[in-house]
């Protein structure tokens, strides 16, 4: 819980770190731990596995406040080959009604080239369950300005929808909702487009961050040049903004590492809470939804930027997801809850 600046402690020990994080300036009780790795830009897997970019695979290992890594398996080259592919894009794997969604249909008709290139999704594909595949494409106006789909329940009816990044080349980034049922993969729902050319958003997390029983979808709005955090829920075929707070960036311009955030319940009062970099990606602002505004419960100040994705996995073996991610100059650091 929110308890004020006095018990922000730093209490995790920092392995082999000459500047370890700052005391944590604000509200939780932080805990830290810190690997430096002789890796020059770590990419960090959604499960939690790390990859150094020469090839190795490892696998961060937390004993007490010890960060440390095994060596894990290699990756399989392309263990999700599927034709049309977006040439960089990725698979995400469902476990219920959805076996898989990928972005399909490789575009150069949107030539914002913020995510590495300026080549763009114009369909998407799901494979169901059954092995059935349906497909979904975007009519000339737009793109899927994204790298791979979301899956996540957004209407609460137990089965999962795709959240996309769609930008419309005269109105810029929206973000949109569809549904796998008997007549297809339709749209569900999208928000306004952010209404001019060449602005983007990035999906941070799709949680019932507020405890109302509704999921709700959070997104940066423009990271690049000065992000505001915006809460997103379903309300028929729209999708409203209900909270919004200035100050976040999770996107590094022309990075293909669209996972700088992460949710996980930081105050352990069983609502997930976000945790996503601020502005400069210099400190990690956690956020929770509260009384229906956007709340910072905590600022974990990092000595170098945030340079890799954010995997949530639960590293101390208490039950909460654990926040690992690289800096900039390839330290490891994991944010323990
Ligand atoms: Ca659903
Ligand atoms: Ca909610
Ligand atoms: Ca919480
Ligand atoms: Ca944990």
């Amino acid at each position: 819980m929110f308890q004020g600046t006095a018990r922000a402690i730093l209490t995790a020990a920092v392995l082999c770190l000459t500047t370890g994080p700052d005391a944590i300036a604000s509200g939780l009780d932080l805990r830290w731990a810190t690997l430096r790795t002789n890796m020059t830009a770590p990419r960090v897997l959604p499960d939690g596995r790390v990859v150094d970019p020469r090839g190795p695979v490892f696998r961060p290992v937390l004993d007490g406040d010890r960060l440390s890594l095994e060596a894990d398996d290699e990756l399989q080259q392309d263990p999700f080959p599927r034709p049309g592919r977006l040439p960089d894009g990725g698979v995400a794997m469902g476990r219920r009604n959805i076996h898989a969604a990928w972005l399909t249909g490789p575009t150069d008709r949107y030539r914002h080239g913020a995510l590495g290139d300026t080549i763009e999704a114009g369909g998407l594909a799901v494979e169901l369950k059954n092995s059935v595949v349906l497909r979904y494409d975007l009519p000339p106006d737009s793109v899927f300005e994204d790298l791979t789909p979301r899956l996540a329940d957004v209407d609460g009816d137990g089965s999962q929808e795709v959240v996309v990044v769609r930008s419309y080349l005269a109105a810029g980034a929206a973000v949109m909702v569809l549904k796998a049922g008997p007549d297809g993969l339709v749209p569900l729902a999208e928000s306004a487009p952010i209404g001019t050319a060449n602005r983007w958003l990035n999906p941070a997390g799709v949680a019932d961050f507020d405890g109302d029983g509704r999921p709700e979808i959070a997104v940066v709005e423009t990271p690049h040049i000065g992000g505001v955090l915006r809460l997103h829920r379903l309300a028929g075929n729209a999708l409203p903004v209900v909270a919004r707070k200035p100050g976040f960036s999770n996107h590094v311009l022309g990075s293909r590492d669209l996972g700088l955030s992460a949710v996980t319940d930081a105050d352990g009062d069983g609502r997930p809470d976000l945790v996503v970099p601020d502005a400069a990606r210099k400190a990690l602002r956690v956020v929770a939804a509260r009384d229906g505004a956007l709340v910072q419960i905590a600022l974990a100040p990092l000595p170098r930027p945030i340079a890799s994705n954010m995997a949530a996995v639960d590293l101390d073996g208490k039950g909460g997801l654990d926040v690992l991610f690289a800096l900039e100059g390839g330290t490891l650091a994991a944010l323990l809850f």
